[in-house]
């Protein structure tokens, strides 16, 4: 069986955004991993550790589900998707091109789960997490350990942007922060409106579960985030700034990015972009939680499957009649 089944992914200069914020900015090209975001990380090591007698299931989004189909195959283990009714239709597609049997179930990734864990008792098969799982943090973390072999031991960051849905990815760059000694650096958790689990629970000083997922960005639509990614948030351990940001936002730092960078990714990451596109590092700096003189941006380019032609301009029409 391969070592893992993840790319050590490009690590990009934006000429462009770095104009913007006025720091250089890298982007860690997670959308070029081969299930076409970060997921295969944590996904594919928990795949290697879980024992498969049955076969596996997993709830998703679209994304852990792209993830697992590609590792399920090269493992040669069937697989389950369950996904809700929200992620676009070609997705599907896509899943079973990959080879795995899909099913949709309810409206958001919540009930896709409960269906998945039924599965769990009933025919036996074992659980893929989609976030919430000590494995994926680990097998995530490697994209902070990849980000400091490429930058050198001369650069130190100033801060790395991350988008959030359950807070498995927020998990991963903090165990990779801590791996390489930079614990110091803070991290900024972006989330969009109607998904924005860790920000609400942030605000009420508890976990919260979201009455609904009102946002676009289905993939980062979680109604409860996981424990771990809340507790750093709280923790003096480790700065993590939580932004949110519009759909609107999101979806024009897709499109900008589109027109500078040339790449398409899909709403979950556009929250993450937003943060140098709407201008939210900055204002961060004037507010003084961020310093005036900042060192370079690492962005988490998580990418996503998500989206296509077709589908970005179905968010353009429902965004802006919205
Ligand atoms: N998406 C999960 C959970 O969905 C999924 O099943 O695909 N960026 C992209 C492109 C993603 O797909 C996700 C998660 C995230 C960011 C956020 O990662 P997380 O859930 O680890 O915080 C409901």
């Amino acid at each position: 069986m391969a070592e893992h089944f993840h790319i050590n992914t490009p690590l990009l200069e934006s000429a462009a955004m770095s104009k913007r914020v006025g720091t250089t900015v890298y982007l860690k090209m997670e959308n070029s991993q081969p299930s076409g975001s970060f997921k295969v990380r944590g996904i594919g090591y928990l795949c290697q550790q879980l024992s498969q007698s049955k076969g596996f299931v997993c709830s998703s989004g679209g994304n852990a589900g792209m993830a697992a189909a590609y590792v399920t195959r090269k493992m040669g283990v069937p697989v389950t998707i369950i996904i809700p009714s929200s992620t676009p239709h070609f997705v599907a597609q896509r899943l079973e091109d990959q080879g795995a049997t899909v099913k949709i179930v309810g409206k958001v990734w919540d009930d896709a789960n409960a269906e998945a864990l039924r599965l769990v008792q009933t025919e036996g098969l074992s659980y893929v997490a989609p976030f919430d799982h000590p494995l994926i943090w680990k097998g995530h973390s490697s994209v902070i350990a990849e980000a400091a072999a490429s930058l050198g031991p001369n650069v130190k960051l100033g801060a790395v942007l991350v988008s959030v849905g359950g807070g498995g990815l927020l998990c991963g760059i903090v165990q990779g922060l801590k791996d390489v000694g930079w614990m110091d650096v803070p991290i900024i958790a972006m989330e969009t409106l109607g998904a924005d689990c860790l920000n609400a629970s942030l605000k009420a000083g508890k976990i919260v579960t979201l009455d609904d997922i009102t946002s676009e960005a289905k993939s980062l639509g979680a109604k409860t985030v996981c424990t771990k990614a809340f507790e750093y948030s709280q923790s003096n351990e480790v700065t993590i700034i939580s932004e949110v940001v519009t759909d609107q936002q999101a979806l024009h730092a897709m499109e900008t990015f589109l027109d500078e960078e040339r790449v398409l990714v899909e709403m979950a990451c556009g929250a993450t972009l937003a943060a140098v596109y709407s201008r939210v590092v900055p204002r961060l700096q004037a507010e003084g939680r961020l310093p005036a003189l900042l060192g370079p941006l690492l962005v988490i380019v998580c990418g996503g499957s998500n989206i296509d032609a077709q589908q970005l301009s179905i968010l353009k029409h429902k965004l802006q009649t919205k």
